[in-house]
């Protein structure tokens, strides 16, 4: 009996010190980037309860085992076999009934907390994300903005419809905490309420080809009013956009291009634009040439057909079916680029 409050008092004591550990070291819950969203709070709420579980669970097993080792070691000289001992009905009962409950509870806690995560506000603000290999879209259907930044405001619960052009991706914004698949072929649907401003990145979490890593875009988080008057703004500018350069550049965002391809000279996943056209261009194999229609054009619908040098070979670029009509824009905006 001696022996079993012993224990008992050092499973306590060591689930105590493991929390306090894990918590003095940020593990417990501080190794979360911050909370930024409504629906991530009864998330880490959920998490900190299965640390707490997962603490004394690591006492319940880690202290039995020591303690036997320690105190019920063969002691020198002694040779018989161990007491043997069989069947205990009572012992047999709690230990499964004390585990269905626990498992039961958070199974509750866990239907309890999706249902939060899944509340739906009629009013909520949809926005339609498009992924492709390798890089986010974003559409403001009413506006006809498409960007490549995701901008939402802050407090307001926003539906966002996601398809893919290609392969499964996932979107992923660590300090929201939910992550979603994007699948080819069909609408999946993300909810968010973002409660902090700020920026942060909306990642790609399902391996979907070389360049995945790189798959991440800006999301950022503003007041009402600020993401009031940026839409208005990018609405202005899309409704401007009706020259050929001005249809280019929204092509070039709608298409994803300038996720990869600066316009400013920044490098990124692929060579900036900024200077592009008419300069010479050098190839992987060690030729060169002149960046006319005719390259830029081929450069669209057969990325393979030259490497630019400093560029990974087979292209990172996937091909685009685009009409003549539409590269001629994005032509003409390229030239823009001085
Ligand atoms: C996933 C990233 C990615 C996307 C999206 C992408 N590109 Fe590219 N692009 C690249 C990479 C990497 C290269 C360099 C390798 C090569 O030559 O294929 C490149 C090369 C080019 C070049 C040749 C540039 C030079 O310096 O000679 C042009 C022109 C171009 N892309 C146009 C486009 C257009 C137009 C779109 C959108 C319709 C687009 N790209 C979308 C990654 C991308
Ligand atoms: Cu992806």
């Amino acid at each position: 009996m001696i022996h079993f409050l012993i224990v008992g008092a050092l499973v306590i004591v060591v689930a105590l010190l493991t929390y306090l550990g894990l918590d003095l070291t940020g593990l417990a819950d501080k190794m979360n980037p911050v909370t930024a969203s409504a629906q991530a709070v009864s998330i880490d709420h959920l998490w900190h309860l299965e640390v707490m579980v997962m603490c004394f669970l690591f006492g319940l097993i880690m202290v039995p085992l020591f303690y036997s080792l320690i105190v019920f070691r063969q002691k020198k000289g002694e040779l018989k076999d161990g007491q043997y001992v069989t069947g205990h009905t009572n012992l047999e009962i709690t230990w499964t009934v004390i585990p269905l409950i626990t498992v039961l509870t958070f199974a509750y806690l866990g239907g309890r907390s999706l249902s939060d995560i899944n509340r739906i506000d009629p009013n909520a603000l949809v926005i339609k994300v498009h992924a492709q290999q390798f890089t986010w879209t974003f559409e403001y259907p009413e506006y006809g903005v498409f960007t490549t930044e995701l901008h939402l405001p802050v407090n307001r619960q926003v539906l966002l419809k996601m398809e893919s052009k290609d392969v499964i991706h996932s979107f992923w914004v660590p300090e929201f905490r939910i992550k979603q698949d994007v699948v080819p072929g069909r609408i999946t649907e993300y909810r968010i309420t973002p409660t902090l401003e700020g920026s942060y990145k909306v990642r790609c979490a399902e391996l979907c080809g070389t360049s995945h890593a790189y798959m991440e875009n800006p999301v950022i988080v503003a007041s009402a009013d600020s993401y009031a008057t940026w839409l208005n703004d990018q609405a202005k500018l899309a409704q401007e956009s009706q020259t050929p350069e001005g249809k280019g550049k929204l092509l070039a965002t709608k298409n994803g291009c300038i996720g990869c391809h600066s316009v400013d000279g920044t490098k990124m996943t692929g060579p900036t634009w900024f200077g592009l056209y008419d300069e010479d261009t050098k190839f992987a194999d060690g030729t060169d040439a002149v960046a006319d229609d005719a390259y830029i054009k081929e450069s669209i619908l057969d990325p393979n057909a030259k490497i630019v040098a400093g560029f990974p070979s087979p292209s990172i670029m996937p091909p685009f079916k685009l009409t003549d009509d539409e590269i001629s824009d994005i032509i003409a905006y390229i030239k823009t680029l001085k």
